[in-house]
């Protein structure tokens, strides 16, 4: 039987993943959508033949509706996901799961009081080939322990909506939930260098910005994030290990040789880049919600990732390094670090 999925959010990727869901996706079909831009949601509703809904809350309340994906802005995401819970509705949630970490809490209050999750976190990385190699080198231990990663997060360019906290908010966010899923381990400190300035960032953006991250055994990760960047959206992670090391290969599938160069394709934006993990991630999330059992990162990644994102906001305020804290994980979360 195919499920009947409701997309809230109609705009860059929530089109994708219509898109996806309907001409890629085995056993579900777009049935509802909905988008406070009516013009754009009756557009793509009317090439999928969906139904347009006119707002998030009754597309939820469908009873031809078995599952809803939420693709609106970051700060409609924590009452989406709340009202689809209360509906007992299987939600698929783009990142953030909710602006702050209070919003990630009142969501799994919700799952915990059901005694179920519902609910998975965008965090597609978790389903790239090249990262999940990284994890497969890592959990042999063939390279020993890990010490150090070095990673980069460059996109070609932003427009004046991109802030300096989203930097970590929105973007560094991803390297936040994947890196902590290859090295299963959580962050225990924060600290943000704000290096010199593009020309290229608009007058109110800090770009780049360098994120320094402290793991519970003593690793030190660094991440460059330069939403400035020109030449492309570039992905890279390094992970240097006692006796090797292991790193993300840029994922292009050719080269060209010409007058006396060799040309390689760098991705142009993250659609590109990660078309396979999105595939793949919302794929296995419809298969699990026909088989009545999430296995995606779940809302306790979204309060780890929420938690960790707002110490790096402090420290980048202050300029010093911010210990995080998490409270202790709720029993229904319990597996979050294996699974997925
Ligand atoms: P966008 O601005 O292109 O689209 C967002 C859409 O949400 C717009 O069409 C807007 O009209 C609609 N919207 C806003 N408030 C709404 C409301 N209350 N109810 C219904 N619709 C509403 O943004 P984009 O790039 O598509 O991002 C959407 C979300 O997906 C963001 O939260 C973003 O962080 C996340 N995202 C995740 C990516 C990933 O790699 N996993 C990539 C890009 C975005
Ligand atoms: C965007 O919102 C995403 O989620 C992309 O995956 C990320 O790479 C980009 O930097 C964000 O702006």
């Amino acid at each position: 039987m195919e499920l009947k999925i409701g997309v809230i959010g109609t705009g860059a990727i929530g089109m994708d993943h219509i898109r996806r869901i309907t001409y890629k996706t085995k056993g579900a079909k777009v049935v509802a959508v909905s988008d406070i831009n009516v013009e754009r949601a009756q557009q793509i509703a009317q090439e999928v033949g969906a139904k347009f809904v006119k707002s998030g809350e009754e597309l939820i309340k469908l009873p031809e509706v078995d599952a809803v994906v939420v693709t609106s802005w970051d700060p409609t995401h924590e009452g989406y996901v709340l009202e689809a819970i209360k509906n007992k509705k299987y939600v698929f949630c783009e990142k953030p799961l909710a602006v702050e970490a209070e919003g990630c809490k009142r969501i799994m209050d919700e799952e915990i009081k059901l005694g179920k999750k519902l609910v998975q976190v965008g965090y597609m990385r978790r389903y790239d080939r090249g990262y999940e190699e990284i994890k497969e080198m890592l959990d042999s231990r063939k390279l020993g322990e890990v010490l150090m990663l070095h990673c980069a997060h460059r996109n070609p360019g932003v427009d004046e909506s991109y802030t300096t906290p989203m930097a970590v908010e929105n973007s560094v966010v991803h390297e936040i939930d994947v890196l902590r899923w290859l090295l299963k381990e959580n962050y225990v400190a924060a600290q943000v260098i704000l290096p010199k300035r593009t020309t290229s960032a608009h007058k109110e953006l800090q770009d780049p910005q360098i994120v320094i991250l402290e793991t519970e055994s003593g690793i030190h990760i660094d991440i460059e994030i330069f939403v400035n960047c020109h030449y492309g959206y570039d992905i890279k992670c390094e992970v240097m290990c006692e006796t090797g090391m292991v790193s993300l290969t840029d994922p292009a599938f050719s080269s060209v040789r010409t007058e006396g160069k060799d040309f390689t394709k760098v991705s142009s934006d993250w659609k590109d880049r990660f078309m396979k993990a999105y595939d793949r991630e919302i794929q296995l999330w419809v298969d699990s919600v026909k088989a009545d059992e999430l296995n995606g990162p779940n809302a306790w990644d979204g309060y780890v990732a929420a938690i960790t994102s707002t110490a790096c906001s402090k420290a980048r305020d202050t300029g010093e390094r911010v210990q995080i804290q998490l409270d202790e994980c709720p029993a229904l979360y319990n597996d979050s670090l294996v699974l997925a």
